[in-house]
């Protein structure tokens, strides 16, 4: 089955790693027709080629838009050279057949990425290169696809020993092909969406109408970008891809060091990079355990920030994933020397801090992230189906102190207020039912992913209360709830813990009861109007 390459249509964009093929075509002595620039790029490395109009007999045309699209190079692309009939039909015609065909397409994804001007990202939508690709991908009876540049060096070896492709080796080439024209059409589909929804004087009264945020079709293709070890459990297989118009979020984080990334290490400096950025700009590091936090805290310097975030369950921080939203001092560093880590990210690190874990914590997977996280929408798989949201970002109507309603004791101080904003903001990432106790810009207690807001207040203050030294730091403690108390017994065991203030959504059908718990006791309480459900 195997077909020797005699006859090759190189049409490239990217012109990386061509040398390798130029090398092969001459040894080979293949013939070799190509494109415009393509064609220069070859003949200075020494191929002689044929021009793709020489073989129309028809000019590349319209500003480079008609070039390919002809049937003197479609008709040798698509011949199937195992039928009689085309291979007559061919020779009647005067054209002569592919044998492998070389495509990689106008940069699309990277036009849109870079800002340019409707006009230019339009001009980038390849048409003739598709074509072709889908053409040759088609006819893998006969000929061989190759859009990968990471399959040069296989096929300048087939070529260069004369032997060619299997047909099962064409087979995957083609289905290879087949993935780049899907994802490239997807991701034309994703900003043509977005950039022209369905306009008013279309939309039926009675129908959905499409908006940019959610067009009719959810169409979007991402790379594989690595697989990866398993996934949440040894017997689960895992991979990490990548989406090509978001090329600077978390997922694309750098490695400086240590083991390999896990699927749940992803998870959870996801998680962690996201919470310390709620806390911008101050200075912020949280520590994540299975996708919740076990401390975050505001520092003076990102060291202080770590030894308070660490301060709050020591236990817990153990194997746990850091983030830090500034630059990763030497003094952090040394802070976070003597601490089973897992994972640390930030946005950069100081050269000696970068060398202490180098070379002190082997197995640190040490991560650098270029932007903060951006207000992408959340995705998450169900049986059959996708779900879409927005992504929750601190900026809900209720995230201002200056919207809270003071709802019972006396207005806070200004200390007292600033945890309870630091509070408010840390709630966001902690998984619901959830609740916080924090003290000068720390968290003290967190009580997480209870299925009954009372048992999250009895983790909070259990935490609060065990896990230091200082045993008793739920008293003169503020808290915070992701959502309303829905019976006055949940405030009821954060009031008798000694807390001075509370911030909450409000909104139940008993607040009355809650409110009045709060003011028997004296304590402040205030409503933001706001939830930051986190499920
Ligand atoms: O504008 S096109 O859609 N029209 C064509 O007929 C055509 N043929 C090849 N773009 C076309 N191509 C693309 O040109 C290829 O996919 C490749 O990306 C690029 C190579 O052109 P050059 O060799 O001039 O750099």
């Amino acid at each position: 089955t195997n077909r020797p390459i005699r006859r090759a249509l190189v049409s490239v964009f990217h012109k990386e790693g061509i040398e390798v093929l130029a090398d092969a075509f001459v040894k080979a002595g293949t013939e070799v027709v190509s494109t415009g620039s393509t064609a220069k790029t070859l003949a200075a490395l020494g191929v002689s080629v044929t021009e793709v109009s020489e073989v129309t007999g028809f000019p590349e045309s319209l500003d480079g838009r008609v070039k390919t699209l002809d049937p003197h190079i479609h008709a040798g692309i698509l011949a199937d050279m195992t039928n009689a009939d085309h291979v007559a039909q061919l020779e009647q015609l005067g054209i002569k057949p592919f044998d492998l065909v070389v495509v990689n397409l106008y940069p699309f994804a990277d036009t849109v990425r870079s800002g340019a001007e409707t006009d230019a990202i339009i001009e980038k939508i390849d048409i003739g290169g598709p074509s072709m690709v889908r053409g040759a991908a088609k006819n893998h009876a006969t000929v061989a696809i190759v859009t990968d540049p990471q399959d040069y060096a296989l096929v300048a070896s087939r070529v260069a020993d004369g032997t060619g492709f299997s047909l099962d080796e064409r087979r995957w080439l083609a289905a290879k092909a087949f993935a780049h024209t899907a994802a490239y059409d997807a991701t034309i589909n994703e900003w043509t969406a977005k950039q022209w929804p369905k306009p008013a004087t279309v939309a039926a009264d009675d129908e959905q109408a499409d908006t940019a945020k959610f067009p009719a079709q959810f169409t979007r293709t991402w790379d594989r970008a690595n697989t990866l070890r398993y996934g949440e459990n040894s017997h689960q297989q895992a991979a990490l891809y990548l989406d090509p118009l978001n090329q600077t979020g978390f997922a694309h984080a750098e490695q400086l060091g240590g083991k390999p990334m896990s699927y749940n290490n992803y998870v959870d400096a996801d998680a962690a990079w996201r919470a310390v950025w709620d806390m911008a700009p101050s200075i912020a590091v949280a520590i994540v355990k299975h996708n919740n936090p076990c401390g975050l805290a505001i520092g003076a310097t990102a060291a202080e920030a770590h030894k308070k975030a660490h301060a709050c369950d020591p236990v817990s921080a153990y194997g746990g994933v850091v983030a830090c939203n500034t630059t990763v001092t030497l003094d952090m560093a040394e802070s976070v020397r003597p601490i089973f880590t897992e994972v640390i990210v930030a946005p950069a690190y100081e050269p000696e801090a970068l060398e202490l874990l180098q070379t002190k914590k082997k197995n640190l997977r040490i991560l650098k992230v270029a932007e903060p996280p951006k207000g992408h929408e959340q995705i998450r798989a169900i049986d059959g189906g996708l779900l879409v949201q927005d992504t929750d970002l601190i900026d809900a109507p209720g995230d201002d102190p200056n919207g809270w309603k003071l709802v019972s004791g006396e207005a806070a101080d200004a200390e007292t207020l600033k945890d309870l904003v630091f509070a408010w903001r840390a709630i966001r990432c902690v998984k619901s039912n959830a609740i916080l106790l924090a003290h000068d810009q720390a968290t003290v207690g967190i009580g997480m992913g209870q299925v009954n807001r009372v048992d999250s207040c009895h983790l909070a203050v259990e935490r609060a209360n065990t896990l230091a030294d200082n045993a008793d730091r739920a008293t003169g403690a503020v808290a915070a709830s992701d959502a309303f108390f829905p019976f006055a017994d949940g405030a009821e065991i954060l009031i008798k813990a000694g807390v001075k203030a509370i911030v909450q959504p409000g909104g139940s059908i008993r607040d009355e009861e809650v409110i009045e718990a709060a003011k028997q006791a004296g304590v402040t309480m205030y409503l933001t109007g706001t939830r930051h459900f986190f499920h």
